[in-house]
């Protein structure tokens, strides 16, 4: 059977941004694929590229036999595994795409070296997909679900929708062991003093929100059953010992029957170990927090998105700005830290939303907040909306769909300065909470006052 090689194209070392935050974790998606072929007697070989360079990647490639290349991708990652699909192209080997961003992309991927595009769960995929590559004609790969490729004629073949895994439970775990946990940890221990290893009880969430990318999971939600992820809990304890966990799921506490049911076996188990998580404000009530609490949440992130309401439904969120601070107030009197996710700029948004937004964080007062310019992932009903006012600046394979301009929208430097008048306010709420320190606060007064009259100045300025 064909030998497999996986990678993906996050390089945090070729990475100022990723060098700085140096909070790495395992690529969960192909330690996945990994672990279930594996099973199924491949022989597969994971080249983890977090802490190695395009420079050894390559000459990976260039050594041996060249066979099949398994490669992930998502928005931020395009332009490395464009360029990795071209080395591998070059020294012969069978190219595959998977992950997030690939199946909204098939002819840009198919056109830039991909053989393979792979759509949605990878496991079962790639389990059909590498004896049809070593067939190597189009009626077998024509009879592989969830792919897409140039048959021998040159046109774009896409077969049907792969369904999805129904049994999570009866998958192996991901293959921990293929890459090298101990410097994931080291680093993390270097940066911050402390380890962090990921794990996911879910894949899929059933919500809306119009920006968000469900390119893989669909509209599913399915879960794994409590016991066996805590199985895989206790497991990463013993086997690892890391300092805290990060519960890599979309939404952690969509389902409050299972989170009781979680925290009762981890109870029973005598387990504990601080993480973090991400979830909605609308899926976080008392009993679902005390629960976090009991678990060990030491932070919790909620998306927030936009403090006004009438951004907030267009977005098709589903939540209030009211439930956030409230769920905010509540993980305080718990002693759960707080993270805020923001976005400046979705369609509609005037000056008074970001007014809304920038009070909205000043009530809710989280730990830590998060803000970015909102931008249309391929594949979103918010890509869809706004798909007639996007330019490209860079040809594809030099960019991402966050460097997409949409026209008609403010410009950059409008977003840094709403940016700029956020955190101001909100140091300033937290430096008059300290009496000594009424100097500062005078001073950071009267920039608000000249960030505000900028902002509002601009805001009436012709748009980009
Ligand atoms: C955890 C997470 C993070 C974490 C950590 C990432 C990590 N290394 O674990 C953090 C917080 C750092 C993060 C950051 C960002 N993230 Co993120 N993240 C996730 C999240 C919630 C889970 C990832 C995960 O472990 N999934 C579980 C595994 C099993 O799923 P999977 O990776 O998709 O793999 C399956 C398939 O894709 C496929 N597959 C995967 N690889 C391959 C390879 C081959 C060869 C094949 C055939 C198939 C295949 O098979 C796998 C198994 O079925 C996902 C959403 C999600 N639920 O997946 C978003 C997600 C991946 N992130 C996303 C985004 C946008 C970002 C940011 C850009 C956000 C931002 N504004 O900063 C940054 C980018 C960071 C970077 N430099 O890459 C988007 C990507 C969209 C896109 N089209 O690319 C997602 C999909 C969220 C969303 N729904 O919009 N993220």
């Amino acid at each position: 059977m064909a030998h497999l090689l996986l990678t993906h194209g996050y390089f945090m070392h070729e990475d100022p941004k990723e060098l700085q935050i140096r909070k790495p974790y395992v690529p969960l998606g192909i330690l996945y694929i990994c672990s279930h072929l594996r099973t199924k007697g491949f022989d597969v070989e994971v080249f983890d590229t977090t802490f190695s360079s395009m420079e050894n990647l390559s000459q990976r490639l260039q050594w041996g036999v060249p066979s099949v290349l398994g490669v992930y991708a998502n928005l931020m990652t395009r332009k490395k595994v464009v360029r990795i699909l071209q080395i591998a192209k070059e020294v012969g080997w069978k190219t595959v795409v998977g992950g997030p961003e690939p199946g909204a992309y098939v002819s840009e991927y198919l056109s830039a070296g991909a053989d393979v595009v792979v759509i949605g769960e990878g496991e079962r995929t790639m389990e059909e997909l590498l004896p049809a590559l070593q067939d190597g004609s189009d009626s077998a790969l024509l009879r592989v679900n969830g792919i897409a490729f140039k048959d021998s004629s040159g046109r774009v073949r896409q077969t049907a929708e792969r369904m999805q895994l129904s049994n999570l439970d009866a998958q192996p775990w991901p293959a921990r062991d293929a890459v090298d946990i101990g410097r994931y940890m080291r680093t993390w221990r270097d940066a911050h003093g402390r380890s962090s290893l990921s794990f996911i009880t879910a894949r899929g969430c059933p919500y809306k929100c119009q920006w968000c990318s469900h390119q893989v999971f669909g509209m599913t939600h399915r879960r794994r059953k409590p016991a066996a992820v805590v199985d895989e809990v206790e497991w990463i304890l013993a086997e690892y010992q890391p300092d805290m966990m990060w519960i890599a799921d979309d939404v952690f506490t969509i389902h409050h029957g299972w989170l009781r049911a979680y925290a009762g076996e981890m109870r029973r188990r005598c387990l504990n170990v601080p993480f973090e998580c991400i979830s909605r404000a609308d899926r976080l009530n008392d009993e679902a927090l005390d629960l976090l609490s009991e678990l060990g949440c030491y932070r919790l992130w909620i998306g927030s998105e936009s403090g006004s309401q009438r951004i907030l439904d267009a977005m098709q969120r589903g939540v209030t700005a009211g439930q956030v601070q409230s769920a905010i107030a509540k993980c305080r009197q718990r002693g759960i830290q707080s993270g805020m996710f923001l976005m400046w700029g979705y369609e509609g948004e005037e000056i008074e939303d970001i007014e809304a937004t920038i009070e909205h964080v000043r009530r809710s007062n989280p730990d830590v907040f998060l803000t970015t310019v909102s931008y249309p992932i391929k594949g979103t009903p918010y890509y869809n909306r706004v798909s007639q006012s996007l330019v490209e600046i860079r040809p594809w394979r030099d960019s991402s769909d966050r460097e997409l301009v949409i026209t008609n929208r403010r410009s950059p430097e409008f977003y840094e300065r709403a940016d700029r008048l956020l955190r101001d306010e909100v140091a300033l709420d937290r430096l008059t909470a300290e009496k000594s320190r009424e100097r500062e606060a005078e001073e950071l007064r009267t920039r608000i006052k000249i960030l505000r009259d900028r902002l509002y100045a601009d805001s009436h300025e012709a748009r980009a």
